[in-house]
């Protein structure tokens, strides 16, 4: 296993390798495309799903491909998320959003390279693997897990309720759906897609998932929080944004105290669900520590 920060490292040494040139007449939408991944970004989903496979016995170089596709999804959905016609920010990852600087309809665009790039990437990986039927099969079930955990069944269903809420009265199974949705299945998606890539049993699986929803579902109560009591020059993002558009946040159904009261069960839940795993999952423990006193 490596710590997070070696994963960071080479994830961002990588991380336009699968950016495709697409020409001349074309050169803009790179252009779009590479400064939203390389404005900067916390490069937590590719690391979980790097540190998944190394800690279940598989290889970084073969998960390396899925994890900077799980980057891509994260960043066409910050991207698109920026929008007018979504949140409408004008700040993303401390720099200006995609669209101020290449305008709306090269935002869109760079969204639709970064998830087709991610698309591509994993349905052309298992097809090395056409002499290896259990290997070909770990791969196809890592894809299949990807696409459809940032798709209509998972993070754009959570996008959608995000966007509806602003309508209705916020209850807590509508926050729930939404931080399980947007925020908590973009973060399972790398564990359980790591661990598949190197044939991980079932058991593992189940603890990993819980593990995974709950710094989740952890990750967007904090980043709720965040928006009420954050810093916005550590954050790089406009802040008091929930209140101002009547999204719902955790806070504002349950109350502030009772959000880092949750906050704080679901780290301890996340990581007594590796307790079975000792020290050896101590990478997965820190990290659940580290997210709960995040300041970005
Ligand atoms: C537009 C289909 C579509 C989906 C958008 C990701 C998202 C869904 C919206 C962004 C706004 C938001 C609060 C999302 C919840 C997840 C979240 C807190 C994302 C930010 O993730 P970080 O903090 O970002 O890991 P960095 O920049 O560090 O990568």
């Amino acid at each position: 296993m490596h710590s997070f920060n070696e994963y960071r490292e080479i994830i961002n040494a990588h991380l336009t390798d699968l950016i495709a040139d697409p020409g001349e007449e074309a050169s803009a939408l790179a252009e779009a495309m590479k400064y939203s991944l390389e404005v900067g970004g916390k490069r937590l989903r590719p690391a979980l799903l790097l540190a998944s496979c190394e800690f279940a016995g598989g290889s970084i170089e073969e998960a390396l491909p899925y994890a900077l596709a799980l980057e891509y999804i994260h960043t066409y959905s910050l991207i698109h998320d920026d929008l007018p016609a979504m949140d409408n920010d004008d700040l993303r990852r401390g720099k200006p959003t995609n669209h101020k600087v290449f305008g709306e309809a090269m935002a869109i665009l760079a969204g639709d390279g970064l998830l087709s790039t991610a698309a591509e990437t994993v349905t052309g990986c298992p097809l090395e693997y056409y002499d290896d039927p259990v290997k070909m099969k770990n791969h196809v079930r890592a894809a299949h897990e990807i696409m459809s955990r940032a798709g209509a069944r998972g993070m754009i269903a959570g996008q959608t309720a995000d966007i509806k809420g602003e309508s209705l009265e916020p209850t807590a199974e509508l926050i729930r759906f939404i931080e399980l949705h947007k925020t908590a299945d973009l973060i399972t998606a790398p564990v359980r897609a790591g661990l598949m890539l190197a044939g991980a049993d079932d058991d593992m699986l189940e603890k990993f998932t819980v593990y995974a929803i709950d710094i989740g579902v952890a990750f967007q109560i904090l980043d709720d929080i965040l928006d009420i009591e954050g810093d916005q020059a550590l954050l790089g993002k406009t802040l008091g944004k929930d209140a101002e558009q009547g999204k719902c946040n955790y806070a504002f159904v349950h109350g502030i105290e009772s959000a880092k009261a949750e906050l704080h069960r679901l780290t301890s839940e996340a990581k007594d669900a590796l307790a079975p795993y000792g020290n050896g999952a101590s990478f997965f423990t820190a990290l659940a520590d580290s997210l709960e006193i995040r300041k970005y």
